[in-house]
């Protein structure tokens, strides 16, 4: 009798808590390629207007400290859809597949009920346009695509150039596919732009948006004298301010100051890129309010990486620094706060497991990430990480950067060169205190007033790169062969 009567409350609770619980919310996943918080304006961009992703931070919540784990588009796309870090995912360069056993949060929606949907850059797996895993619809095209004119790989069906604007194009994709959706399942959109990845053509109408704006070289290109010595050789090549500027300048190196030009009309086209960005979220966004379905999704825009746009002689991204591995993520749904300004460091791999918590559906098992959406609904997490660990492997098609391994946490940042072959490291480490600094312009490192400091940092990195699963013999690294002075190969630019 005991036992029929527990039986009957449980029932009666849980399907009290089935008639009680929201109808899961759609998710439109909007991610931009090689976006930096500077130039958005919700982050505090001076020059670039972004109305419509500004508005969704005032809808919504703003992680004003998003990072990527590993600033480079594949592992870093792989991270937000596993919640893993690259040495765990393995996908350590921009020509690796991710692979399809590990768990995803798409595919984890789509078992649960979800259509599913991915439409635009994939890049993982360089010459693969084939449909991936987890999704009902996958439209894509192969490699970088192109800002006119890509040739689009319609869900294995057929191939086809789809003339116009890429931006404008995928905006059309995606809504192609939204209006084919019905209430009798929730959906998934994940939506990825070529923008503003290099190299950077702007749609007509906004190609001289911003030439009466002057953009002198960063400060912190001149300040290299206490930075460890790569940093100076990289500024002559393919990523250094001197450089060919993603062919913005066809004679180089040039350090002559008038060829700063080159860097102005570089970051003008990088700019205008994300105004067509801002007008295809005002789209879909627009649409979801006319189809009445604006506060039953998740709207989640972010970017997969950062990117150096002069910061100490750098164009690019790949290194430890702020510029590079600082995203914008700007989540808005009705579950969350309206205007919250998140401060916490949150990272990429803590998406997936935050999305699968808002959609209600399992999470994916052990995994790096953790996720967020206390800290989004109440503002806090006594719980919360107050470091986290980077890692960058060098490359030998972009021989620019070093291996890094850095720790960053709410104050400090400690960055070391491994050279690879566990060896003492190759270069200079860097440390900067992010509360006085937030540039990163005067590296403390080899300061004896900041030993100690050093020594802590340095051992709280190896502790938390241990707590990751990692020992210094699997933390895997190529030898650092050197900062090269060759262009990359054509093909991969
Ligand atoms: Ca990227």
């Amino acid at each position: 009798m005991h036992r029929y009567l527990r039986t009957l409350v449980l029932l009666s609770a849980s399907l009290g808590a089935l008639h009680a619980a929201p109808a899961r919310p759609n998710i439109l996943y909007i991610l931009c390629d090689d976006i930096r918080t500077a130039a958005v304006g919700a982050y505090g961009s001076a020059h670039v207007k972004t109305p419509h992703i500004d508005r969704l931070a005032a809808e919504g919540v703003r992680f004003a400290n998003a990072f990527c784990t590993t600033s480079l588009c594949s592992p870093s796309r792989a991270s937000l859809f596993t919640g893993l870090y690259a040495h765990k995912h393995g996908v350590r360069d921009n020509f690796t597949e991710l692979p399809a056993s590990l768990p995803q949060w798409p595919a984890r929606l789509r078992d649960s009920g979800y259509a599913t949907a991915y439409v635009g850059k994939w890049h993982m797996g360089e010459d693969n346009d084939a449909p991936r895993p987890g999704f009902d619809w996958f439209v894509t095209h192969k490699g970088q695509g192109k800002y006119f004119d890509t040739e689009w790989n319609l869900n294995g069906q057929k191939r086809e150039v789809i003339p116009g604007y890429y931006t404008t194009v995928v905006t059309d994709l995606a809504l192609d596919w939204l209006k084919k959706q019905t209430p009798a399942k929730p959906w998934v959109m994940a939506l990825g732009h070529k923008a503003p990845h290099s190299f950077y053509t702007p749609e007509p109408k906004y190609a001289k948006t911003f030439d009466s704006v002057r953009i002198p070289y960063p400060a912190t290109a001149f300040q290299l004298d206490d930075k460890p010595a790569w940093m100076k050789q990289r500024i002559n090549t393919w990523h250094g301010i001197y450089g060919p500027l993603f062919e913005w300048r066809k004679k180089f190196p040039d350090a002559r100051p008038e060829a700063v030009v080159d860097f102005e009309n570089m970051v003008r086209g990088y700019w205008g890129t994300i105004l067509s960005v801002d007008d295809s979220v005002g789209r879909l966004r627009a649409y979801l309010e006319q189809t009445g379905q604006l506060d039953n999704t998740v709207i989640v825009f972010l970017g997969d990486n950062g990117l150096l746009e002069g910061e100490h002689g750098m164009v690019d991204k790949r290194t430890a620094h702020e510029p590079s591995i600082r995203i914008p993520l700007i989540v808005r749904s009705p579950a969350l706060a309206r205007g919250r300004v998140v401060t916490k460091q949150v990272l990429t791999c803590d998406l997936a497991p935050s999305l699968l918590e808002l959609a209600g559906a399992p999470p994916l098992g052990k995994i790096d990430g953790a996720s967020w959406v206390k800290l989004a609904r109440t503002g806090s997490d006594p719980a919360w990480r107050s470091a986290w660990f980077y890692e960058y492997n060098y490359e030998k098609q972009f021989p620019y950067t070093p291996n890094v391994r850095a720790l960053r946490t709410d104050r400090w940042k400690y960055i070391r060169y491994p050279h690879g072959d566990g060896s003492p490291d190759r270069h200079l480490a860097e440390l900067y205190d992010l509360s006085a600094d937030p540039d990163e312009t005067r590296n403390l490192a080899a300061l004896p007033q900041h030993a100690a400091t050093v020594a802590e940092l340095r051992a709280m990195l190896a502790k938390t790169i241990a707590a990751a699963g990692l020992t210094p013999e699997t933390d895997k690294m190529p030898l650092d062969a050197g900062i090269g002075t060759e262009l990359p190969d054509a093909k991969i630019r």
